[in-house]
């Protein structure tokens, strides 16, 4: 783990943001990529999308939703740990985690009219059928990092309906693909080129269609325990990544149950990251050895 003393921790979110993400579900950061980094993420993004239109997997003008974001372009590795994401992540959920999914979106304009789809939802699929709390348990966060101009509405922003990640269940249509009036108090997220959109996934949300000129592109990262199973593809080559990055990535060299269940703090790289800086929370203590 000789990289841990390059990896930054972040960090935590302030009391304000925290306070701002426990009342509304989701936070704004601010300038997390520069003009530059901006520019360069936008070029990978853009060299998947013509990949794929060279591949034939997408229409001309088609929309791109590819998952397992790292597996697929393994130069948007620094996302996952960059330290204006990773520090907000941690100070959330703690060292214990992952990322579960992940994906890389283009979507055009749309032009036309599209078929209805209720695409309201909390995110983790079974999770909110098989928890029987109310509200359910917050589990993950996901990082949205806008590469595209969302400032206004209209562009394909994210929305959400503010404070809803406390809610079970919003009312919908019998089948999605039908009409359906967005819930009350639904809004779009607005967020420049750079921003990340940091949201707990028991809100409610749904994509919005882009009926603007500008090719809406952002790269989205789910962050869970890694006690809950993975849903991305696990690189291929793990010696390109930092400890972190494997750890998140789930490439770890012990990924046995007890090494999720984190009876092996000390193996957890971001664990150690977090201890070398003073930043362990005390409240959550490793378990009894
Ligand atoms: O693309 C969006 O704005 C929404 C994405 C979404 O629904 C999700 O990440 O679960």
């Amino acid at each position: 783990m000789t990289d841990l003393l390059e990896a930054s921790p972040g960090e935590a979110l302030t009391n304000d943001q925290r306070a701002a993400f426990e009342h509304d579900g989701f936070v704004v950061l601010p300038g997390v990529l520069s003009a530059d980094d901006v520019a360069h993420y936008t070029s990978l993004v853009d060299a998947l999308y013509d990949r794929e239109l060279l591949a034939g997997r997408l229409p001309r003008g088609g929309a791109l939703h590819r998952l397992s974001a790292v597996h697929t372009c393994p130069e948007l590795a620094p996302l996952i740990d960059h330290p204006r994401l990773l520090g907000p992540v941690w100070s959330i959920l703690g060292w214990n985690i992952h990322i579960y999914h992940s994906h890389v979106d283009v979507h055009p304009t749309v032009r036309g009219p599209k078929p209805p789809r209720f695409e309201w939802h909390q995110d983790g699929g079974r999770q909110n059928r098989e928890l029987e709390t109310d509200p359910r348990p917050r589990l993950s966060v996901k990082g949205v990092y806008w590469l595209s101009d969302v400032s206004q509405p209209g562009r394909g922003n994210f929305k959400v309906v503010p404070g809803s990640h406390i809610t079970n269940w919003i009312d919908g249509p019998p089948r999605r693909n039908m009409s359906w009036p967005d819930p009350p108090g639904a809004i779009e997220v607005v967020a420049n080129p750079g921003d990340v959109v940091l949201f707990d996934r028991r809100i409610w949300h749904a994509r919005s269609d882009n009926f603007s000129e500008i090719t809406r592109k952002a790269v989205f990262f789910a962050y869970t325990y890694r006690w809950v199973v993975g849903r991305d593809q696990v690189p291929d080559d793990s010696t390109r990544y930092t400890a972190v990055q494997r750890q998140l990535l789930g490439l770890l060299d012990s990924t046995d149950g007890d090494h999720a269940w984190g009876h092996e703090p000390a193996q957890v790289p971001l664990h150690g990251v977090l201890a070398e800086a003073g930043l362990l929370d005390p409240a959550v203590p490793a378990l009894k050895p």
